[in-house]
């Protein structure tokens, strides 16, 4: 039976508040610098709850995450709204029919929902219009600002709020999104509580799956070690993403596991694993990855790979610190990989040639990290002004910005040997030149190695909020059974 030192913690609404509190004085700002004196609220929509296709089937809901951030509201239907010259809170519940409580449960009463979520005021849905218009209409026309913005990460945009008699409002689509994005960059202690939490719980079931993985099983069981684990030691239902449990030439797969390639291969004596799953607690999320030999034991392939890997991830944590520019740890890590495999004789030539090839994105193609905190890929990577790169390996880049002291980032350099790149690569007169084909032939079935941690940027350096076993020996000793975090040991003893 696994153990587990998980403890849930209870999640206090001042966090909630103080999202509001930090949006409240930069909308202030903003627009005390463009109109005297600042009015009108900012109005969210909260997600609505969804039927599986044409079916009465209802998909678990998850809360949008803007209206998360501010409001920590758990059920569907919701509308929240921030007045924001007097910094009043309001929230609209869904009046809601009275079946539902024979077959959903108790319909709780508006007081409920003041006092769980501590907003100012509660009112249904369909009182919006007259509340908005009898309560804040002191200058005219109330003025709402309303989420409208693209994900820099998906291209799409949020959902403005909108309901019926919208029009007697007068409505800003440019303002909030960017203002809040801005907020959501830069994480709060009670944030960075979750985060760390949901860190622990990740980290101890990611061990969980390195203990319990043996050739002959599938990816799938492990997939389900971890969600088991998360959920029944850790309380967290959801994860920030479908799990990548990768093994073999699959680990080359960049986001593997989804329902068209959905974890199910056989491990094999031999094989690799690349286990990249993050559990999500309150809504804040990890995002972590562990790759190991399935039969517990590096081979010798596996260790040029895996320390090429490993000395990447732990140059760039040493080198990260508030200034420093998120592209230039990418090329770090790339230059990183290309010395050791160059030492292994993987490659040949001058690694200043390669970098200005951006022949690093032919064995990582995916950027070193991203924000992380309510999404996995956190907004705020590309704020106006800054611009995706666009040549290969720095155009997967979810952020090039400037570390700043609050930050939540995911650092997570891979090597793979894939060979949709490797292809062009040989094809290429002049960048063919720069590979010992005879060598990368033995590992055309290696699949690949990550492995991510997620940091918080401090005043001076970083603080890693994962606990996993990184180091080769470490990693056998923890499959062979020894304790992992190793002062377990001494604690037991
Ligand atoms: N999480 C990273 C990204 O999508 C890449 C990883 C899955 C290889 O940017």
């Amino acid at each position: 039976m696994a153990t587990s030192s998980l403890a849930p913690p209870e999640v206090p609404m001042e966090l909630h508040t103080g999202n509001r509190d930090r949006l409240i004085t930069a909308l202030r700002a903003h627009l005390s610098a463009t109109a005297s004196p600042p009015r009108g609220l900012a109005l969210l929509q909260g997600g609505e709850e969804q039927t599986r296709h044409c079916t009465d089937h209802l998909e678990l809901f998850r809360q949008e995450s803007y209206f998360a951030y501010l409001f920590g509201v758990r059920e569907p239907g919701f509308y929240g709204a921030i007045d924001i010259a007097s910094g009043q809170s309001i929230l609209f519940a869904p009046r809601l029919p009275p079946d539902y409580a024979v077959w959903m449960g108790e319909i709780k009463p508006l007081s409920h929902f003041k006092d769980r979520y501590k907003v100012d005021l509660v009112f249904y849905v369909d009182e919006i219009v007259q509340v908005l218009q009898d309560r804040f209409s002191e200058h005219g026309k109330p003025l709402l600002f309303l989420l409208y913005g693209k994900s820099a990460d998906s291209g799409n945009y949020s959902k403005p709020a909108s309901f019926e008699g919208i029009e007697k409002f007068e409505t800003d689509l440019g303002t909030l999104h960017p203002i809040l994005t801005e907020c959501r960059v830069i994480k709060s202690e009670m944030e960075l509580a979750l985060i760390q939490y949901a860190n622990d719980v990740s980290s101890e079931a990611h061990i969980e799956v390195m203990r319990q993985a043996k050739p002959g099983m599938k990816e799938y069981q492990l997939e389900s070690i971890f969600l088991h684990h998360s959920y029944r030691h850790g309380a967290c239902r959801h994860c920030s993403y479908t799990c990548i449990c990768a093994t073999g030439e699959n680990s080359s797969i960049l986001h593997y596991g989804h329902t068209a390639a959905p974890n199910d291969r056989t491990l094999n004596d031999g094989d690799m694993a690349l286990m990249d799953m993050g559990a999500e607690y309150n809504f804040y999320g990890s995002d972590i990855t562990c790759s190991y030999p399935i039969n517990g034991k590096f081979n010798s392939n596996q260790t040029i790979v895996y320390n090429a890997v490993l000395k990447a991830h732990n140059a760039v944590i040493s080198h990260m610190q508030p200034g420093v520019k998120w592209i230039d740890m990418h090329k770090l890590a790339e230059q990183t990989i290309l010395e050791s495999l160059k030492k292994e004789k993987i490659i040949h030539g001058d690694i200043a040639d390669m970098m200005a090839r951006r022949l690093g994105a032919v064995f990582m193609p995916h950027g070193l990290g991203h924000l992380l905190g309510i999404d996995t890929h956190d907004p705020g990577g590309y704020p106006e002004g800054l611009e995706r790169p666009n040549e290969p390996g720095l155009s997967s880049l979810r952020t090039i910005r400037e570390l700043k002291e609050g930050m939540v980032i995911t650092v997570e350099p891979g090597c793979y040997f894939i060979d949709a790149l490797l292809r062009p690569a040989r094809d290429d007169p002049i960048s063919s030149k720069f590979f010992n084909w005879e060598e990368i032939e033995k590992y055309k079935s290696f699949g690949g190695v990550r492995i991510e941690s997620d940091l918080y940027v401090t005043g001076q350096g970083c603080k890693n909020l994962t606990n996993c076993p990184r180091e080769i020996w470490e990693i056998e000793a923890v499959m062979a059974g020894a304790p992992w975090p190793p002062h377990a040991a001494a604690t037991k003893a």
